[in-house]
């Protein structure tokens, strides 16, 4: 179980391994761009999968070639390792993809 929200410091670190990466609204929040809608659409796709085992879901939107994320655990109201998990392997994806 990672249900505790990281503290300052603790997300301070994670931000400095996830460049691109911000808080904002007490969610970890990217934006990614897509060459276009079929890239973008493939990378949430793609993610569905693990995103299903983790069972840990983002708040995620696509507007053409564009997907903004933003990850929070709800059940703390509060950022936790399991979004910095999660962010990491959106990273690797995305990265692939891009
Ligand atoms: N995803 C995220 N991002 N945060 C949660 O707190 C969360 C989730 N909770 N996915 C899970 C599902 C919970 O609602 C279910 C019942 O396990």
């Amino acid at each position: 179980m990672n249900r505790i929200p990281l503290s300052e410091n603790e997300l301070q670190t994670a931000l400095q391994l996830l460049p691109g990466w911000t808080v904002q609204g007490g969610k970890l929040h990217r934006e990614y761009r897509f060459p276009d809608f079929a890239h973008a659409f493939g990378f949430m796709a793609t993610c569905s999968v693990f995103i299903e085992k983790m069972n840990h879901h983002p708040d995620w939107s696509n507007v053409y070639n564009r997907v903004s994320i933003d990850l929070s655990t709800h059940d703390v109201n509060g950022i936790t390792q399991n979004d910095v998990e999660l962010a990491r392997r959106l990273e690797a994806i995305a990265g692939k993809l891009a």
